[in-house]
């Protein structure tokens, strides 16, 4: 996949750091839970447009159907451990054993089945309701806000160790650890969406309990949405060239080079939509756009309450309606749910050596940098066309938990983790309103602020 790049090594003027952590200090657990949700779905899309059933979760005691050879090794020496096919799950030496998951799962499912968490003083926290969720996701994961980490665990972070040890889970050979224990790794091991489908089918068995949305509450008298128009849809493979510069060793007695690597990667045509609404009243309202898979591997329409769990958030954002007839036109570009290509180090000590020489402050959009690669912002299409539902749910401007949004967007990448600092721009439940069940189809069909239609997602080989 990745361009074997050799050259000698580059020598580097100076170091600058420009990460920065995103925001978790507001709903923590609700963002894990909302963050890997999507990650899940995305990637079950992706298999969707190859004729590939869903991922099936981890069973702790059925053999990890996929292996995982890295091929990678760590910059100071060692290789990324290698885990055959159909390994039987082993107790991992300092890290758990396999009986201490199932007995973490077994606490956090009574929680949900009781519907409530055990506080360390012996008390409860309610978790029937919307915030019940945040809760189990500190539980879960956990973070530092798990109401009980000593009787709750950590499932998330300890499936994660577990995982990546199984090559050499007594540490007899002295392995490094594998790419299941990196965020920066993980992703590529097919053991990850196994783990997060588990993890996920239980946030679902706490979100399956809670009483669907009714149609009042799903209601917003102001606004009817009376159509969606949107672009074609397509998706395509491109080479990204990819900048190495910074990955490599430096030294006093080497010019400096270019190193770059070419690495294929899905991408999609730009596009525009334009929703166009009657309203009685000049009005701030909350906009969700979401894709959902329309039918299984198998060509199976699937009915509402299957699919609307694998609902894809597009964007969402706020904005201003006018009374009368009037649209709101959007762009592709424009989503809160991905962030653009990270600008290369070699631009970035460009415009640090331009800025330093001017006497200038180094001005970065550096706000833009949590949610998911824009590239990746739709799912694979086909040659057919994949189907999707396209939904855009419209609803009153209190449910914004900022004043500004429909004129301040702060960098828009809250989608997955928020606002630096502040409260999470929504004050509805992540995933709002396909999180609960919904048994009955004409309780959203009819809504007057809900709009639906299904449009499809082409593949083109050459675009
Ligand atoms: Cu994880």
């Amino acid at each position: 996949m990745v361009a074997l790049v050799v050259a000698p090594p580059k020598k580097c003027a100076g170091q600058v750091h420009s990460l920065r952590s995103p925001s978790y200090d507001y709903a923590a657990g609700e963002l894990f839970f909302w963050a890997h949700h999507q990650l899940t779905v995305r990637f079950d899309a992706e298999r969707l447009s190859n004729y590939l059933p869903l991922v099936d979760e981890l069973y702790w005691d059925r053999p990890i159907k996929e292996g995982f050879a890295p091929h990678t090794n760590y910059k100071y020496g060692g290789e990324f451990p290698t885990r055959p096919d159909n390994k039987n799950f082993e107790d991992v030496d300092d890290v758990a054993r396999i009986r201490d998951m199932k007995e973490m799962e077994s606490r956090i499912r009574d929680a949900i089945a009781h519907g409530y968490v055990d506080k360390v003083d012996g008390s409860h926290i309610d978790i029937d309701n919307d915030h019940g969720i945040d809760v189990l996701g500190a539980a879960i994961e956990s973070s530092t806000s798990s109401a009980n980490p000593a009787y709750y665990g950590a499932l998330h972070n300890q499936a994660h160790r577990v995982l990546g040890a199984q090559a050499d889970p007594h540490g007899k050979f002295n392995t490094p650890p594998g790419v299941m224990e990196h965020f920066e790794t993980a992703t590529r091991d097919p053991s990850f969406f196994r783990l997060h489908k588990y993890m996920d089918n239980i946030f679902k068995e706490h979100k399956d309990k809670l009483p669907p949305y009714t149609a009042d509450e799903l209601k917003y008298d102001n606004v009817e949405v009376t159509d969606v128009a949107i672009d074609e849809l397509s998706t395509f493979f491109e080479d990204f060239v990819f900048d190495l510069g910074n990955a490599l060793d430096t030294t006093d007695n080497v010019d400096d080079v270019d190193v770059h690597a070419l690495i294929p990667r899905l991408n999609h045509k730009p596009f525009h939509y334009n929703i166009h609404y009657h309203a009685d009243h000049d009005e701030k309202v909350s906009i969700r756009v979401y894709l959902t898979p329309v039918r299984d591997e198998n060509d199976i329409k699937m009915n509402i309450d299957e699919n609307r769990w694998h609902a894809i958030l597009v964007d969402n954002f706020w904005a201003e309606v006018k009374a009368g007839t009037h649209n709101i036109r959007r762009s592709s570009f424009d989503s809160s749910v991905t962030i653009p290509d990270r600008i290369s180090f070699e631009e970035l000590m460009r415009k640090t050596d331009e800025a330093v020489n001017d006497g200038l402050v180094l001005a970065l959009n550096s706000g833009r940098s949590c949610g998911h690669p824009h590239n990746l912002l739709l799912p694979k299409g086909n040659k057919e066309g994949v189907e999707f539902w396209l939904n855009v749910h419209v609803t009153s401007g209190d449910d914004a938990a900022h004043s500004d949004l429909h004129s301040n967007d702060y960098d828009s990448n809250h989608g997955y983790c928020g606002i630096q600092g502040k409260e999470y721009p929504d004050k509805r439940p992540m995933g709002y309103p396909f999180d609960r069940r919904i048994p009955d189809i004409r309780v959203v069909k009819e809504l007057p602020n809900f709009f639906g239609k299904v449009v499809r997602i082409y593949h083109k080989e050459d675009h």
